[in-house]
């Protein structure tokens, strides 16, 4: 160990990692070089450890999360702020010092006993100027395994870097541990969860909690520190796939980001079939010669594995089956040592073991409501290689060029399913910061609620929600070309609750859009925005799908929903003015020529 952190000369790094070895107290420390010899030391561990467990496809595991423990905790993420600093009330904050007292004490010998796995990752790929250096602290081995699926190694960059001080850092434990299903280790204090981000110091403290989304340091911990210093540097960290749509003739591919909510369309989007992913979670995205260039910060996936089958999602369902190294978590196991989730091909298996431990069908948890075999937020890590369609570009250091924009939320009677902004500043504010996303009826008792959600970037905002704009607004200064803007809604119902689109139709939009960005193809202009002309669309239904696009079908989807517009106005308005202290002005200007323009129809 001494001879690892020896080549690492950078004395911020080593007092980090005194500092937080000799609060939490582990007895062991593994300092992990990226070799091959020490990546598959961290994967044994995970099995040694008991927080995966190997299924019957060669390389893949389990692993399990705690009841309650699977998907990222909100309430208990926070920001810790001096007491000059206010981001809002939509931004959950608390004391700096309070925090940081209250969660010390939480991690206090919270390793005893156990080893500690020091890791060192780059956001974005290595030796570029997106490269974000980090280091995680983990008594977690699936933690670490993540790790090496989801991001580039660091350790070799670490060596090289000597003093560099920016750096992320990450602390987190599990804390104390009882058994689920297989023997299987989980948080047993969930009660003691916490998510602390200390903006000033750049650690984010994790304790008590094992859900990636709350753990692996440079999904969503890091994004939020990364947030808050591209908007100092004048660049953007979004909640965005990156795709190549495929133009007409040879060789012809348009780079494109989308931000959707969770839940909403976005990894399925950027996996469609025809075209080729960069990521399909976090981007940033860089002025650079006149044009924006995008990166994905990550090199893996953690999608979700509910509903993926070889008829809609044949990418994702291949990586599934073939042997290689994938993570599964939360789902059902069965005698055989298979994964089962729900909506997968075939009958569903009458027992297994899952997170609930021992699993029948019917079972049901201790307030009576069914226990599915998996959970709704089960999830699957991989490297993108595992996927046909990876694009060559992922790790060029310069990124990608992009040429437009998506934005998409879940909503069942407004947006049209495809619509191009009239401009950038359009765009970002009757697009992006105008994002609402619908609330399932399991969630609150209500079906159709909308959250409000600018970018689909809220949960990770460590900025004021109207800086956020400004910076949005700005990033277009010096450009070229800015990108095209477009809004996309999968979920469109007709007056009976049917869907008036199905899943697949999005790969003709994403044609369209591509076809826009070239000036290829004519639109109307709409109160809203620009929409596609029926014989386009015929045409790309045709070419995608040998399909015939019925005009009665169109008119249904792009009709003119007025009352639905004009609403929606009405609540962002309300929202700006009421849950945002700092709304820039031009936000109020646009919607209200929005407003006017539905309204001089
Ligand atoms: C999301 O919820 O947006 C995810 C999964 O991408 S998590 O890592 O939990 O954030
Ligand atoms: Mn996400």
């Amino acid at each position: 160990m001494d001879q690892k952190l020896a080549r690492i000369k950078n004395s911020a790094f080593h007092e980090f990692l005194n500092k937080y070895v000799e609060l939490c107290n582990p007895a062991k420390v593994f300092v992990c070089t990226d070799s091959p010899e020490d990546i598959q030391y961290i994967r044994n561990s995970a099995i040694k450890n008991k927080e995966e467990a190997r299924l019957a496809v060669e390389g893949h595991t389990v692993h399990f999360d705690g009841f309650n423990d699977q998907a990222r905790d909100k309430k208990m993420t926070k920001y810790l702020l001096a007491k000059d600093v206010n981001l809002g009330p939509e931004i959950n904050a608390m004391d700096r010092e309070d925090g940081i007292l209250e969660i010390h004490d939480l991690l206090k010998n919270i390793m005893e006993g156990r080893e500690l796995y020091v890791k060192f990752f780059c956001l974005g790929p290595v030796d570029s100027i997106f490269s974000i250096y980090c280091v995680q602290l983990t008594d977690s081995a699936y933690v670490g395994h993540s790790g090496d699926l989801l991001y580039r190694p660091g350790y070799e960059e670490f060596c090289k870097l000597g003093s560099y001080e920016h750096f992320f850092k990450f602390v987190h434990s599990q804390g104390e541990l009882i058994e689920a299903g297989l023997g299987l280790q989980v948080s047993k204090n969930i009660e003691k969860r916490r998510v602390y981000i200390d903006l000033q110091d750049k650690i984010i403290y994790s304790a008590n909690t094992q859900y990636g989304g709350n753990t692996i340091g440079l999904k969503k911990l890091s994004m939020r520190l990364a947030i808050n210093r591209a908007s100092k540097e004048g660049w953007l960290t979004e909640h965005m796939f990156v795709m190549g749509v495929h133009g007409p003739g040879k060789g012809r591919v348009s780079y494109f980001t989308g931000a959707f909510p969770s839940m909403c369309g976005k990894t399925s989007t950027a996996m469609v079939e025809g075209e080729t992913i960069v990521g399909d979670d976090i981007a940033y995205l860089r002025k650079i010669d006149g044009k924006i260039r995008a990166v994905n910060v990550e090199k893996g996936m953690f999608g979700i594995i509910e509903g993926i089958n070889p008829a809609d999602d044949i990418l994702q369902w291949k990586a599934l089956q073939n042997p290689g190294e994938v993570i599964i978590s939360n789902v059902l196991v069965t005698e055989a040592g298979e994964a089962y989730w729900n909506g997968k091909d075939g009958a569903s298996p009458k027992k297994g073991v899952n997170y609930s431990g021992d699993w029948f069908q019917g079972k049901k948890d201790k307030d009576g409501n069914p226990i599915t075999p998996s959970h709704k937020n089960a999830r699957f890590t991989a490297a993108l290689k595992a996927l046909d369609n990876v694009d060559p570009k992922l790790d060029c250091p310069e990124g990608v060029e992009i040429k437009g924009i998506i934005y998409g939320g879940r909503d069942s009677d407004t947006w049209a399913p495809v619509e191009e902004a009239f401009d950038w500043v359009h765009g970002i504010i009757a697009k992006g910061a105008s994002l609402e996303s619908e609330t399932t009826a399991a969630i609150l008792g209500k079906e159709g609620v909308r959250v409000f959600n600018p970018m689909s970037n809220l949960d990770f905002l460590s900025i004021s929600i109207g800086r956020y704009i400004e910076d949005n607004l700005n990033f277009a200064a010096g450009l070229d070309t800015p990108p095209r803007i477009f809004s996309v809604n999968y979920f469109l119902k007709d007056k009976d609750g049917e869907f008036l689109n199905h899943k697949n139709d999005k790969r003709v939009w994403l044609k369209w859009m591509e076809l826009r960005v070239h000036g290829e193809v004519d639109a109307i202009k709409t109160p809203t925005g620009f929409i596609p002309e029926y014989q386009d669309l015929k045409k790309l239904f045709k070419e995608t799908f040998n399909k015939d696009y019925l005009e009665e079908d169109y008119d249904k989807q792009f009709a003119a929903r007025v009352p639905e517009n004009l609403a929606k106005i009405d609540r962002l308005i309300k929202i700006y003015k009421e849950r945002v202290l700092d709304t820039p002005q031009i936000v109020f200007k646009i919607l209200e020529e929005v407003r006017q323009n539905i309204l001089n129809v």
